[in-house]
């Protein structure tokens, strides 16, 4: 049976990665294989580029336009639940920038099939790794953050902050994306977290994490904060203990 995947990705100002990245998913051999961009009405024109792909891959290639730049967990649960409520089997997260790769969708929609319900493209699974060019202060960052929230909520997974993810229909109707409270990055470490306390079953592809490939990053301060005390607030809500 074929299985509709969509490809979520969300952007913020990727004019110029957003037509390969899309180009690339597409040039792998996966049937019912679809994409939704979830723009955030991007000053540079990601939006109208998305509605250009739209138009030559109809049925393929679907857009989400949002007014304001809200936050990459809004963004996404916004494009996750449409691309549930428009049909998708299986639903995975990917950044415009190439910094995960598209090659590993093939492996990740496997391993779902073998009946898991969150597969996670994992730089810190045994086989993968990230691009030589990260320092090692961002090395070591990535590391410090992952082994943050692991000490604090326990989930079970080697790359607990990993963005490239993904998700049974099963398992998000378990988690009810309605419930999730992070409006920026901490929402990859929010879901997983609920979906190791759904009991959702989590498997790990390992993946070469690359450098972003054009554009700049939109991580900022106040995003660093949140995913810094988001890990205490969860534990606090789910765990017993003073509510944060
Ligand atoms: N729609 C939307 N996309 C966002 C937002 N913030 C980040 N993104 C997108 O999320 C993905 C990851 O962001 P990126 O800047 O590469 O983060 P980094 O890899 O941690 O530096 C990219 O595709 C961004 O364009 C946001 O507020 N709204
Ligand atoms: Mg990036």
């Amino acid at each position: 049976m074929t299985l509709k995947t969509v490809v979520v990705i969300p952007t913020y100002n990727e004019v110029e990665n957003l037509p390969r990245i899309v180009q690339e998913i597409l040039g792998q051999d996966v049937p019912g294989l679809g994409v939704l961009v979830v723009d955030d009405g991007s000053p540079d024109g990601t939006g109208e580029v998305a509605d250009k792909l739209a138009e030559t891959h109809p049925g393929v290639i679907d857009v989400l336009h949002r007014t304001t730049k809200d936050g990459l967990g809004r963004a996404y649960r916004a494009g996750m639940s449409k691309a549930i409520a428009d049909g998708a089997d299986l639903v995975v997260q990917m950044d415009a920038d190439f910094s995960h790769p598209p090659t590993a969708l093939l492996p990740m929609i496997e391993a779902a099939r073998r009946g898991a319900g969150l597969v996670i493209g994992s730089r810190y699974t045994p086989g993968g790794s990230l691009d030589e060019a990260w320092g090692l202060h961002r090395r070591l960052l990535s590391r410090w953050a992952n082994f943050y929230v692991k000490t604090i909520l326990g989930v079970p997974a080697a790359d607990v902050t990993a963005g490239f993810n993904l998700w049974s229909k099963g398992a998000l109707e378990s988690i009810d994306l309605e419930r999730v409270e992070s409006s920026g990055y901490s929402f990859q470490v929010e879901m997983k977290y609920l979906a190791s306390r759904a009991g959702v079953r989590i498997a790990e592809v390992p993946i070469r994490f690359a450098q972003r490939v054009a554009g700049t990053s939109k991580m900022s301060i106040g995003v660093q904060l949140e995913s810094a005390w988001m890990p205490w607030r969860l534990r606090a809500k789910h765990q017993g203990g003073v509510q944060a």
